[in-house]
């Protein structure tokens, strides 16, 4: 952890539709008109025009925080807490937890990206999300996080042995942000660092690093609002513009 404070953007992906599972688990632990949503923590903002799913962990262990009467957010116990006392929910300082739900059983359910050119997106399973970062949960931009890459690419290779539609994994990947040497850039390294699955730690760090660097140095946006303007420039107006709209709020830690 660094020394600074991390500015994240934290996303409201609203559930469609439960995974049965999930239905089951859930069933009469949440008033009937309140909207529950899946909420990611970002730092690329103006990446969300890509989003292709919602990534939990599938072995850890999540719970529904009430925000308000109106809405319910997953997240880890740990990210609520930091929300607490962020002036997310309604009562400063009090965590109300509506239930607790396995991150397998919330695999399948299907979620509404804000901004993304998919609107409709499944939560699927990544194993190496991280129950000491953020909310623990992710959302996936393939065309710019090569971990993204790496695990959509992995899930529709084997989508029976993780349980999923091959079609969830499979939404097209489309370029978002333009740099000297591509418009999908993950993509891009991923193949050129010969990254073959989610395992390859290394060369994943090390493409994780180009990309970031890359993308936000020497990335201009390609969609959108601010289409034409730098990344550097355009992250901040994306973020404001989420948390304008309601589908975003200001999440640190
Ligand atoms: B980023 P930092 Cl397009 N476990 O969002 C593992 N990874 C997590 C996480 C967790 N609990 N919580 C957040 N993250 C990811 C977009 C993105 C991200 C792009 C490119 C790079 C990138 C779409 N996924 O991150 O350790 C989230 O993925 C690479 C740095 O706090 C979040 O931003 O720096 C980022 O890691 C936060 O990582």
């Amino acid at each position: 952890e660094g020394v600074l404070p991390q500015e994240y953007t934290a996303l409201k992906l609203k559930v469609l539709d439960w995974a049965p599972k999930a239905a089951e688990v859930l069933k009469g632990k949440i008033p009937e008109d309140a909207s529950v949503f899946l909420v990611p923590a970002t730092l690329r903002p103006e990446t969300m025009y890509g989003q292709t799913c919602c990534f939990v962990g599938p072995a850890l262990t999540y719970g529904v925080f009430k925000a308000s009467e109106k809405e319910y957010f997953v997240v880890t116990e740990r990210g609520a807490k930091n929300m607490a006392y962020q002036g997310v929910f309604e009562k400063e300082g009090v965590i109300e937890k509506a239930a607790d739900i396995k991150g397998s059983d919330l695999v399948g359910t299907l979620v509404n990206a804000p901004l993304s050119f998919h609107p409709q997106v499944r939560v699927l399973p990544m194993d190496t999300v991280l129950a000491t970062k953020g909310t623990g949960v992710v959302t996936s931009v393939p065309s710019d996080s090569p971990d993204d890459f790496a695990m959509v690419t992995e899930l529709a290779k084997k989508a029976d042995f993780y349980g999923i539609k091959k079609e969830w994994a499979e939404l097209e990947v489309f370029p978002i942000i333009q740099t000297p040497t591509s418009d999908l850039l993950a993509p891009y390294l991923v193949k050129k660092l010969k990254i073959s699955s989610p395992k390859d730690t290394k060369q994943l760090l090390e493409a994780k690093d180009i990309a970031y660097k890359e993308g936000f140095y020497q990335g201009v946006l390609k969609v959108g609002d601010f289409k034409g303007e730098k990344v550097e420039a355009a992250k901040p107006k994306v973020r404001e513009q989420l948390i304008k709209a309601g589908d975003a709020f200001a999440y640190s830690e």
